[in-house]
């Protein structure tokens, strides 16, 4: 059985979506961040405080001390966007990569978001649920100026292809919808990339994305 440690506001959000798309059984055991419960003036390591990032007995599992990490059969995986290669592998079907060929396409996809677009596009989002006050406009135009480049790199492949990878739904679209949601809050932005903005919105038209955001949106910010 496979363990997921994370929070559904967290990066485990794509993998709780991978997972449901795939019909995997799996349990969640909630880790939440270090830092949200420093928010509310909880020490992570009073020994009353919810599993978290900061828990010696979460850094046996990493190091890293972040979320998300699965577990399966002795394998312990860190990086959210690892899992969902290795997820849709392990589960097969239409999702998984077909050949070697389409492998190494969905590993440039979730290395291009990762480098090019999820850390900019994470300022967008942290701005946008702050509310946006001087300084969060000025944080979200130098981020949607980084992101211009990325996202009309992302345009350019819609425009010749439906989908990320092979003509079809599969992880590698998961996982760049997943890095490219946390700039969706940036209207302006989107609609200079109408294409990126459908395909989008297409992903997320799933069942096993619309049942994992509505978990999300019952978890307390
Ligand atoms: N590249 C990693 C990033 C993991 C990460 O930074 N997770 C955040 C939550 S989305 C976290 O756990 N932060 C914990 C902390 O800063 O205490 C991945 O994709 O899994």
């Amino acid at each position: 059985m496979i363990t997921l440690y994370g929070m559904y506001r967290s990066r485990a959000t794509r993998n709780i979506w991978a997972l449901e798309e795939l019909g995997l059984p799996y349990t969640l055991k909630p880790v939440i961040q270090a830092y949200r419960l420093e928010a509310k003036g909880i020490d992570p390591l009073a020994p009353d405080a919810p599993f978290n990032t900061r828990s010696p007995e979460y850094l046996r599992l990493t190091s890293a001390g972040a979320i998300p990490v699965m577990e399966d059969a002795g394998l312990l995986l860190s990086e959210s966007l690892a899992i969902n290669l290795y997820l849709a592998k392990k589960a097969g079907g239409t999702l998984a990569p077909r050949d070697a060929r389409e492998e190494a396409l969905m590993m440039q996809w979730a290395l291009y978001g990762a480098t090019a677009i999820e850390g900019p596009a994470l300022e967008i989002t942290f701005a946008y649920a702050k509310g946006v006050d001087e300084g969060g406009q000025r944080v979200i135009e130098t981020s949607a100026d980084q992101l211009l480049r990325p996202l009309k790199a992302l345009e350019v492949h819609l425009a010749a292809h439906s989908h990320m990878v092979g003509g079809r739904f599969t992880v590698a679209d998961i996982n760049m919808a997943e890095i490219v949601r946390y700039a969706q809050p940036h209207a302006p932005l989107m609609a200079q990339v109408q294409r990126v903005k459908s395909w989008l919105e297409l992903c997320q038209s799933r069942p096993a994305f619309k049942k994992m955001w509505a978990t999300r949106d019952g978890e307390p910010a």
